[in-house]
């Protein structure tokens, strides 16, 4: 489908359609989803971005290939450049952006069906929007566990085995197993939560994506899930996922914050948004 076909719902395909669309009060349910691009403003680094990425940056840590700081089976020969990232990446160091605040404020309207995200910085919860809108698809730092046994760890001897980038082992002594955040890595079950709600973008009146690559499914096959003729937007730097494909689907392409901006702009949100973004 290519820019000039004539959408199905929006009035026009744009921006200013996708804002009508809101404001019109036919969007009462919309579904997020969300990926690293939306926490670069925040300082945290993303997996894919050239020279500024994770992937990018890695080289320091020795490792015979860049996923391998994230799977499970390096992770076990060698958790140390997992610990050396954590360090780095550990929640409690950053503050939310503007885009995190923009997907509170559609919360606190009561327009947000669901937030899928697959960031593990908690920034969504920092910025207010409520545990029980959000899936954490890729887990989170939250909770600890050992890899062996699954005991749990304490949240205090894990902040400071991260502070000091030392790798923890499990408390009872019988098993010494390695213990990783419940963040999921690569060869490992995305949680249960994940798979009973990842029909929910099928109930969707409208899709939000933003700051994703779309490049690690299952996550990625969640725009595929919205019905046909539902609006799907965009806001990222590069074009991904096929979005574009459907007559509905708008593309803002460009900075996340400034696209939530245009958005919000369009609204009439801007002010709100900006004083929320301000009072933190
Ligand atoms: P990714 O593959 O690194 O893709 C990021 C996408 O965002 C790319 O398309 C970028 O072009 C785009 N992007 C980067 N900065 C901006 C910006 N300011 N404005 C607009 N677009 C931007 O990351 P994904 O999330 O798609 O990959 C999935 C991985 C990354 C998940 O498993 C995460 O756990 C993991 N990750 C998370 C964090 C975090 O929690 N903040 C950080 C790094 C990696």
């Amino acid at each position: 489908v290519d820019e000039s076909t004539p959408p199905q719902t929006l009035n026009v395909r744009s921006i200013e359609g996708i804002a009508s669309y809101i404001k019109e009060g036919r969007a009462k349910k919309i579904v997020l989803m969300t990926g690293a691009g939306l926490s670069t403003a925040a300082g945290i680094p993303d997996f894919r971005s050239p020279d500024t990425g994770i992937y990018a940056n890695l080289a320091r840590l020795d490792l015979p290939y860049p996923e391998a700081v994230f799977d499970i089976s390096y992770f076990r020969s060698n958790p140390l450049p997992f610990y050396t990232l954590a360090h780095e990446l550990y929640p409690g160091q950053y503050k939310p952006t503007l885009s995190h605040y923009f997907l509170r404020l559609l919360s606190d309207k009561g327009l947000l069906l669901k937030l899928f995200t697959q960031n593990i910085d908690c920034l969504e919860r920092a910025a207010g929007v409520p545990g029980d809108k959000i899936i954490e698809a890729h887990g989170s730092f939250a909770r600890q566990r050992c890899i062996d046994c699954r005991t749990e760890y304490p949240d205090d001897l894990m902040k400071q085995a991260i502070q000091d980038r030392e790798v923890p082992h499990c408390m009872r002594t019988e098993c010494r197993g390695l213990v990783k955040p419940d963040i999921v890595f690569f060869g490992e079950a995305l949680p249960e939560e994940f798979h009973h709600n990842c029909g929910l973008p099928g109930h969707a009146d409208l899709a939000i994506i933003m700051g994703t690559s779309l490049s690690v499914r299952p996550f990625a096959n969640l725009p595929g899930y919205c019905a046909q003729g539902v609006p799907r937007l965009l806001i990222n730097s590069e074009r991904v996922g096929g979005l574009g494909s459907r007559a509905d689907d708008v593309l803002l392409l460009g900075d996340c914050d400034d696209g939530v901006r245009k958005l919000a702009s369009a609204l009439g949100w801007l002010p709100e948004l900006e004083a929320i973004f301000k009072a933190h």
